[in-house]
């Protein structure tokens, strides 16, 4: 896939919460590998106010995101991380450009998305208004069957993606370079190894060819760099996948 971003691509203003890794890394790490001329609004001096006034319908311009991460760029606003993503690529770099390739990468991201959303409710199974502490009965139930059902069934989908394409002699999952999918499959990897270190070290023997996307993401050049910058924040117990060690496997 060939690299777009030049001098006459208009700027991206990420917003996103500040403190976390969140649903706003998947976007990052795009914006990161593709070197794009990018802003993260809230992280700067102000920008937390500017992202209130548009969540709050402040902004005339574009439609009013219900809730971050949103991008604005061209004169556009663009919510929906998955939508983020498949909107940003083409121009990134990190799609194919034909329809089926674009909606291939575009299924697999909305189906990482769900399993964020899924791991995000196990440590918040009745509301996301309440304190983890409030529904740690319920968050103990509903790690069991994440564990033990729904990490292997999302991970071992991607797998197979991965083993059908080695078929073709490739190693990625749409098509025959890097796409936005592979890094966010890498960071929904990194996310559950985070939350759930004993259950991701048994489910992982199944799973060789997305542990090795998983360390081609990780090396390389722009990815490795920027994890070893202070812009990739550490994973803790604000973020959207959280570690408690009684919702790991025992
Ligand atoms: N489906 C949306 C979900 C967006 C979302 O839930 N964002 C979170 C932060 S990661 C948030 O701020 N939610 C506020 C709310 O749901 O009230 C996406 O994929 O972007």
């Amino acid at each position: 896939v060939k690299k777009k971003t030049t001098k006459t691509t208009p700027r991206i203003d990420l917003y996103y919460w500040p403190g976390i890794q969140g649903r706003g890394e998947f976007v990052r790490l795009a914006l990161e590998e593709a070197g794009a001329p990018y802003r993260d609004v809230a992280r700067t001096p102000g920008g937390m106010k500017a992202m209130m006034a548009t969540l709050e319908g402040k902004d005339a311009r574009g439609l009013r995101p219900f809730a971050p991460p949103f991008v604005k760029t061209g004169g556009l606003v663009i919510a929906q991380t998955s939508l983020v993503l498949h909107a940003l690529a083409p121009r990134l770099g990190l799609v194919p450009e034909d329809e089926a390739s674009r909606l291939a990468a575009l299924q697999i991201q909305l189906t990482i998305a769900d399993l964020a959303m899924e791991a995000h409710d196990v440590h918040h199974p009745i509301s996301g208004g309440l304190y983890y502490e409030d529904q740690k009965t319920e968050a103990k139930r509903a790690s069991r069957s994440f564990t033990k059902e729904r990490i292997p069934k999302f991970l071992g989908w991607l797998e197979s993606l991965l083993e059908r394409n080695r078929a073709s002699k490739h190693q990625y999952l749409v098509g025959r370079s890097l796409t936005y999918v592979d890094l966010s499959a890498f960071e929904i990897m990194s996310g559950l190894e985070y939350a759930f270190p004993r259950a991701m070290k048994r489910i992982e023997k199944k799973l060789p060819l997305l542990v090795a996307l998983r360390d081609r993401v990780a090396a390389r050049p722009r990815i490795a760099a920027y994890l070893a910058s202070p812009r990739r924040l550490p994973w803790s117990t604000d973020d959207l996948l959280r570690h408690y060690p009684e919702l790991d496997e025992a």
